[in-house]
C-alpha cells in the first residue's frame, strides 16, 4: 500500500469564513492572487514534475477562462455529472474527491485543493493535513463558506517562520493591505 498523500488546501477567507459570493471571489486582490500562485505553481520543479491542483465543478467554473486551466499545475475537476474540462493539457475529470485523489500521478510533487466550499468542508476533517489560510480581515457579503476548523483542537496555527520554511521563500508576516482590505498571510497544521 502505497503511502497516503498528504494535501495542503488553499483557502482565503473572512473572518465570518465567508469565501465566495456569486460563483466568484468576495474580493479581487491581486498580490494575494499572485501568493496562490506561486505557492501552487512551486518553484524549481524538476523536468516533468508539477504539482497538482484538486478542485470542485464549481471552483472550475469561477476561474477565469483565460486562466484556465492554471497553468504549470494538473488540474483534476471533481464533478458527480461530469465536467467538460476540453482537451486541455494537464487537466482531467474526476467524479469524486477520492477518486481524483487516487489519480495524482506519481511525477506530483506537492498536491493543493483549492476549493470550493463543498470539497473544503469534505475534506478538511479527513483528508487534509494542513492549510494555507489567508485570513481577511474584513466582513464581507459572502453566500459561500468554510466551516471553522480552527477550534478543532487537532488542528494548530504554525509560527510564521514554518510557513516561510515550507514554501521556500519570504512571505509578508503580520498585515497585509491591499485595495483598502486588509489580511495575513497564516499557515494551520494537523500534526496527528
Ligand atoms: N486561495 C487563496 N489564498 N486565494 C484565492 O484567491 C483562492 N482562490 C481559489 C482557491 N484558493 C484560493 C479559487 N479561485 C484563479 C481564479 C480563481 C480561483 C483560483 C485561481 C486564477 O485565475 N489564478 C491564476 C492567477 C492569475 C493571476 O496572476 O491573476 C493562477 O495562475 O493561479
Amino acid at each position: 500500500m502505497a503511502p497516503k498523500r498528504s494535501i495542503t488546501a488553499v483557502v482565503a477567507a473572512t473572518l465570518d469564513n465567508g469565501i465566495g459570493r456569486d460563483g466568484g471571489l468576495p474580493w479581487r486582490l491581486p498580490g494575494e492572487m499572485k501568493y496562490f500562485a506561486r505557492v501552487t505553481t512551486g518553484e524549481a520543479l524538476p523536468t516533468n514534475t508539477h504539482n497538482a491542483v484538486i478542485m470542485g465543478r464549481k471552483t472550475w467554473d469561477g476561474i477565469p477562462s483565460k486562466f484556465r486551466p492554471l497553468k504549470d499545475r494538473h488540474n483534476l475537476v471533481v464533478s458527480r455529472a461530469g465536467v467538460d474540462v476540453g482537451d486541455a493539457h494537464l487537466t482531467t475529470p474526476h467524479s469524486s474527491l477520492e477518486a481524483a485523489i487516487s489519480s495524482v500521478p506519481d511525477t506530483t510533487h506537492r498536491t493543493f485543493l483549492i476549493g470550493g466550499a463543498q470539497l473544503y468542508n469534505q475534506s478538511l476533517p479527513e483528508h487534509v493535513d494542513r492549510v494555507l489560510l489567508t485570513r481577511v480581515l474584513e466582513s464581507l457579503p459572502c453566500d459561500a463558506f468554510l466551516d471553522d476548523f480552527t477550534t478543532d483542537k487537532r488542528w494548530r496555527r504554525a509560527p510564521h517562520a514554518e510557513l516561510r520554511e515550507w514554501v521556500g521563500w519570504e512571505v509578508p508576516e503580520g498585515d497585509v493591505e491591499e485595495k483598502g482590505i486588509r489580511y495575513r498571510f497564516e499557515m494551520w497544521v494537523k500534526d496527528l
